[in-house]
């Protein structure tokens, strides 16, 4: 049975959604106009005024916002809302440049809250559930995000946050924790340590997990599930938005509904702007409608993505963006070939690798190298050269095929690889260090 945590929205009509919208969409255009500067000189400088603005099909007007106004208007210059109103910060993790700081009222943080509670319930959460939060809290929004929405659906909330594995499991076991919420690398880090201790699926409660925060293929899908016994549930999010919860995957796990009652979702081409058509791969655009302190109009997340409105078999409505492809500034050129770190990832799971693995990129007499460091698990592991040899030839090939391009494959030892308790840090570009 499919379960919504506010399905008169959730499941609304287009019409209802549409209009909720525009109406939405026209406030915050004032709001912003009224309260925020930085953003009123970018609507001067473009020509356009709140006037221009009359419903959703007038947002292809206003200006883009990226990454480097947030920067260039840090830490006061976006925000909506007078320092008195609002009750807290969030911030991104980033390690080049200035890091991101979002701030929110009460206000917002209750919405924020609402939109994980969905993604809650839609991994089929109640308030029966213990649900453990293993992202972690302080500055990061998963922690926080995920902690709010399962208050709201009323489970018994078990705040670990990330790292000591060992206790988590314990926590799992214990206190019969049957929702998992974790980035999901830490999610296959939890299940390789859970085998070495001997334990197998059926030795703890869990049944749903709600991994996000990064990139992950549905090989690194279908390895969790069943190493934890779980259904696993993607998430996404981002701080400059909210943090996680900005849409979320149902039953089908088929895409991940945008909460559109809180945010309007375009695809745009990442080079000249343009708004392409449905169904289009490009970069992801979000304006938030119901932010007050932090209102972000055209957002461009770099994210690289396709949205789908076709009909959910869970009963909502809301628009479906596919698993993110990748961003527009991870996208790895090499040799002049376009190559995102998941096509990799994705064939060493079909080879039956785990998802430990390392991109190193330099170049070397002005060619661009690409070496893939991959362990192998304890059964694979071997001294027998010759076996080596054929497994990385093996790899070789499928990497070839799937990029066009050769890559150096090197096989390493298991464990020796650095696990991630957050968000697993994939590639090395030794080019731009
Ligand atoms: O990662 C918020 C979050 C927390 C989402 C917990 C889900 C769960 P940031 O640290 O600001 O916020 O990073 C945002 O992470 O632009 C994407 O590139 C990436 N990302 C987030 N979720 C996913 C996902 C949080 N499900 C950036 N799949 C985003 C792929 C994701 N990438």
């Amino acid at each position: 049975m499919e379960r919504y945590y506010q399905p008169e929205i959730e499941c609304a009509s287009r019409e209802e959604i549409k209009a909720l919208q525009d109406e939405r969409l026209v406030r915050q255009v004032r709001h912003v106009w009224e309260n925020v500067p930085y953003y009123r000189k970018k609507m001067e400088e473009k020509g356009v005024t709140p006037d221009d603005i009359g419903s959703s099909d007038d947002l292809h007007k206003l200006p883009f916002l990226s990454k480097a106004d947030l920067r260039e208007a840090y830490p006061y210059g976006l925000m909506g809302m007078p320092l008195k109103d609002c009750v807290r910060i969030q911030s991104t993790s980033g390690t080049t440049g200035k890091r991101v700081v979002a701030f929110y009222t009460q206000y917002d943080i209750d919405l924020w809250e609402d939109c994980c509670a969905r993604a809650i319930m839609a991994a089929g959460g109640t308030n029966e559930d213990v649900c453990q939060v293993s992202y972690g809290y302080g500055l990061f929004t998963g922690g926080p995000g995920l902690n709010g929405g399962s208050h709201k659906v009323g489970c018994l909330t078990i705040p670990t946050s990330s790292g000591n594995t060992e206790r988590q499991i314990m926590f799992i076991q214990d206190l019969s924790a049957t929702i998992l919420c974790c980035t999901p690398s830490y999610a296959a880090y939890i299940g390789e340590t859970m085998k070495e201790m001997g334990l197998g699926p059926e030795d703890i409660p869990l049944k749903a997990g709600i991994f996000g925060a990064e990139a992950w293929s549905q090989e690194m899908r279908r390895e969790i599930e069943n190493t934890l016994g779980i259904k696993a549930y993607d998430i996404y999010g981002l701080t400059e938005l909210s943090g996680p919860g900005v849409s979320f995957e149902c039953s089908a796990q088929s895409g991940m509904h945008i909460n559109e009652d809180h945010f309007i979702a375009e695809v745009i081409d990442p080079e000249t702007g343009e708004v392409l058509p449905e169904g289009s791969q490009g970069e992801l655009v979000f304006t938030s409608i119901t932010k007050e302190a932090f209102p972000l109009i055209r957002y461009r997340t770099r994210d690289i993505c396709t949205l789908t409105r076709e009909p959910c078999p869970c009963g909502r409505t809301h628009v479906k963006m596919q698993k993110p492809q990748g961003r527009t500034d991870d996208m790895l050129i090499i040799r002049g070939v376009n190559v995102f770190p998941s096509q990799i990832e994705t064939v060493l799971l079909n080879h039956g690798y785990p998802a430990n693995y390392q991109i190193i990129v330099d170049r070397v007499k002005n060619t661009d190298t690409l070496d893939v460091q991959v362990e192998m698990t304890p059964e694979m592991f071997t001294d027998n050269l010759g076996d080596i040899a054929q497994r990385q030839k093996e790899l070789v090939e499928g990497l070839r095929s799937m990029l066009g391009l050769t890559a150096k494959v090197t096989l390493v030892a298991p464990k020796s690889i650095v696990r991630s308790e957050g968000k697993a840090v994939r590639v090395i570009d030794k080019r731009k260090i």
